[in-house]
């Protein structure tokens, strides 16, 4: 499993061995970095940054730090170590070998999971191509440029499984990657989330806590897939993702931590007041939070999906670490509460487990969400701050989903379309708070220097100070 670090395209799957694989990769190899050229982030390109680049699979020591300029950046195509002997953990196939290639009567589904998956990567890259211009510090700088990198060699493990693994439309599916964009209104990405803009470091931290964090749970429930390929990709991806979620879960923390720290240098509790000191009040906290939860829980898909069911069935895609769930692992015959919208009241209604696995995976997800959000609490608590976010009810802001049919508001009260017009600005960001957060917005980028609004990290990366030069400007 040792990584041909001196190939044209690094990997650990023996590239070299399949000549034909080889040269496909290398000839959609130029399409990719003229694509980072245009729509990666904007005017980086003779950017040294100090970036870890995977060496390894192993657990420890996989990643080496060093200053790379970002078109050099070492893209390839990495997998987990094959388990010996592993079986299909879920699902009718459930106990027999896993498949090491793509099964003829799956072949479609696969490709979908494979291609809506591939599709949010480099959306998020696309999303947030101008926030180098306003980085609130070098060192967060330095990791917009990191996850920026990672997310294109996510695209990179998607596109590997689609040429070696579907032929020619696979190949014509990878062109495709590069051909829709995010927002565009002709070819726009696939997931609603990855059309919305990140036009700002708020939202950009929100995006890696929430968003993100969808990327754990679909990551983790491909990782136990019975097409072998696709989860040992998706294992090696969560060794990467982890980062891209600490940058949210500590990024709104040291947000929030500066709005404290300037409600006690003010003696208060002023929204005004605060956003005058150049801090961001906790209640326009609140609206992005709700913003970006509530457009990342419609990334679970439908509450009842029989697109799920089958492709827990086929043994495709499984729940959240389904091998530490004590059930029969085949459903058929198990039932979930699901919380639904129906005749205009929100309801408890039974269905066939099979039928709800999308909710399940949203489900937890949501207790995790939580954890984040209890954290920040503790920060405010710490501050003696008497205020807590929270997460909005899970039918808020919907447009997936039988919620998408209500207006629910953040209590989980169905309420007319008209009271949510009215009340609409008090829950979700409004353009005044967009233009007031923007405002904050300019790059500070000197070594040690910090915006505003937001807290210095705790530490640094790779061992080294907060104040390190981790980006220098070619
Ligand atoms: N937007 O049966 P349903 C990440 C469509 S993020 C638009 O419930 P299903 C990352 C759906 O396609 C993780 N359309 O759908 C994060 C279906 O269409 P058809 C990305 C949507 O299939 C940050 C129809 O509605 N990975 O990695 O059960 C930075 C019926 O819905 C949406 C994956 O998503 C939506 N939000 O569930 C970088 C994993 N939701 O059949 C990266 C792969 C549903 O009517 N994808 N629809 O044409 C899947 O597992 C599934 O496609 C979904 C949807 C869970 C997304």
């Amino acid at each position: 499993m040792s990584i041909d670090l001196n190939a044209r395209i690094p990997n650990n799957v023996d590239l070299a061995e399949d000549r034909r694989l080889q040269r496909a990769l290398e000839s959609w190899q130029p399409s990719f970095i003229n694509w980072w050229k245009e729509l990666g982030p904007e005017g980086t390109l003779n950017y040294d940054v100090y970036l870890r680049t995977a060496v390894s699979v192993e657990a420890q020591g996989w990643a080496h730090f060093g200053y790379v300029k970002m078109p050099d950046y070492r893209w390839g195509i990495f997998v987990a170590p094959p388990v010996e002997g592993r079986t299909i953990p879920f699902g009718e196939h459930k106990g027999q070998p896993v498949w090491d290639e793509v099964p003829g009567e799956y072949r479609s589904s696969l490709r979908r999971l494979i291609v809506t998956q591939g599709d949010t990567e480099p959306a998020s890259v696309e999303q947030q191509r101008l926030l180098g211009l306003t980085a609130p510090s070098l060192y967060d700088l330095r990791n917009l440029f990191q996850v920026n990198c990672e997310e294109g060699r996510h695209l990179w493990a998607m596109v590997y499984l689609l040429h070696a693994y579907f032929g020619r439309d696979g190949r014509e599916e990878a062109e495709m990657m590069l051909e829709r964009h995010s927002g565009d209104v002709d070819k726009p990405r696939i997931l609603g989330a990855f059309n919305e803009e990140t036009p700002d470091w708020l939202s950009y931290f929100m995006f890696t806590f929430f968003t993100d964090r969808d990327g754990k749970y679909q990551l983790s429930s491909l990782a136990e897939s019975g097409f072998d390929p696709l989860a040992r990709t998706c294992q090696f991806m969560l060794t990467e993702e982890a980062h891209h979620m600490f940058i949210g879960t500590t990024g709104i923390m040291r947000v929030v931590t500066r709005t404290c720290e300037v409600m006690a240098e003010l003696k208060t509790d002023d929204p005004e007041k605060v956003r005058a000191a150049g801090a961001i009040d906790l209640q326009t906290l609140q609206k992005y939070l709700n913003f970006h939860y509530s457009v990342s829980l419609d990334l679970f898909g439908q509450e009842v999906s029989t697109n799920a069911a089958n492709y827990y069935t086929a043994g495709l895609k499984g729940r959240f670490e389904e091998s530490k769930i004590e059930d029969d692992h085949v459903l058929k015959d198990d039932v979930a509460h699901l919380t639904m919208f129906e005749d205009g009241a929100i309801k408890e209604i039974e269905y066939n487990a099979l039928l709800a696995v999308n909710e399940r995976l949203r489900d937890d997800y949501v207790t995790d969400c939580q954890l984040g959000v209890s954290r920040w609490n503790k920060v405010m608590r710490r501050h003696k701050v008497d205020f807590e976010l929270k997460l909005p009810h899970r039918g808020f802001h919907r447009s997936i989903g039988t919620f998408s049919e209500g207006n629910i508001t953040p209590e989980g009260e169905v309420i007319s379309k008209e009271e949510w017009k009215k009340n609409e600005d008090k829950w979700l960001p409004s353009q005044a708070d967009r233009e007031f957060v923007i405002s904050l917005q300019s790059a500070c980028i000197e070594p040690g220097k910090i915006a505003s609004w937001v807290a210095p990290p705790s530490r640094g990366i790779d061992g080294h100070p907060f104040d390190y030069e981790y980006v220098r400007f070619g």
